[in-house]
């Protein structure tokens, strides 16, 4: 699909699924260091990975966040794709990643299946809006298959939703009952007017902190599920936020990221792009201090 054609959808739907939108060549080295965050299927089911017990029990133990263990996974959390996808989403060429992580989930270690429910709680202090310019945007991104076995989000069209009110935030399915006025039974036609978001390797869905979309359970014998949740935002947008990067600038992780990632990348974790102001001949100075093994060329004045 093309990115206009994208846009398009994500615009009507607030989601477009994209299949294999990176392609395997440029994922392979992020999926072979996948063993220094998660356990392998086998070393989890075998329970021959003493990491395993952690995704016992809690759907949300099995996130890793930026920046990783691996700095192949962490450059791919701002490949060059996907800056492309948000920005042309976002319709905005200086965007900023407010949020990152790796997730690994495995079949049995916890109930994955969750209630049709939007983000934005959690993701911004305001409510979801379509206004241009006002726009956030979530992926998930697929870095081993992931067919329906292996749980993939399904996800819900504005078509079907557009109407619902900001509260209830979470749309609950039968029999599940609501403790406070963030939920609500849901319509069950909603849960039929779900998208399933299964696709290979490389898969993209990017969707708005307003979508209700929800998690699902992994059935496959001795399956795992490897993927990131990935948040964008205009840099100048300052009510959509997760965490703070500078809280985690200083751990070797970062520095790594750091010496091997191009400016347009470390210009969507917050530096500041060539020529502006910010660069002098005493923060070069500093920069190359702190940080040993980046080429400052591109900032020099
Ligand atoms: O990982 C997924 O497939 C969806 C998870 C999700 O929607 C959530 O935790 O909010």
């Amino acid at each position: 699909m093309d990115l206009k054609d994208a846009a398009r959808t994500w615009q009507t739907d607030g989601f477009v699924i994209l299949p294999a939108f990176l392609p395997e060549a440029e994922l392979a080295p992020a999926v072979q260091e996948l063993d220094l965050l998660f356990p392998s299927p086998d070393g989890f089911h075998d329970g021959t990975d003493p990491r395993r017990d952690r995704f016992l029990g809690d759907e949300f133990a099995g996130i890793d966040t930026f920046p990783f263990s691996s700095t192949e996974i962490s450059l791919t959390a701002v490949h060059h794709r996907l800056l492309t996808l948000a920005a042309t989403l976002l319709d905005d060429d200086d965007i900023h990643l407010y949020g990152a992580e790796a997730w690994a989930k495995y079949t049995g270690a916890c109930d994955y299946d969750q209630d049709l429910h939007r983000d934005y709680l959690n993701h911004t202090v305001l409510v979801p809006s379509t206004t241009p310019g006002c726009r956030q945007v979530e992926m998930f991104v697929f870095l081993t298959d992931v067919p329906e076995e292996l749980g993939p989000p399904h996800l819900v069209s504005r078509e079907h939703t557009a109407h619902l009110p900001a509260v209830p935030n979470w749309l609950l399915r039968p029999g599940h009952e609501g403790g406070n006025r963030f939920t609500a039974p849901a319509d069950p036609a909603l849960y039929q007017a779900e998208v399933s978001g299964a696709g290979p390797a490389g898969t993209v869905i990017a969707f708005e902190p307003g979508t209700f979309h929800r998690g699902t359970q992994l059935t496959a014998p001795r399956g795992a599920r490897y993927s990131m949740h990935l948040c964008f935002r205009p840099a100048g947008l300052q009510w959509g936020h997760r965490v703070g990067w500078a809280t985690r600038s200083y751990t070797p992780e970062w520095t790594a990221f750091v010496g091997r990632a191009t400016p347009r990348q470390l210009q969507a974790l917050g530096f500041p792009p060539p020529g502006h102001p910010y660069w002098t001949a005493d923060t070069l100075a500093g920069m190359s201090l702190r940080y040993p093994t980046l080429d400052l060329s591109p900032w020099s004045l």
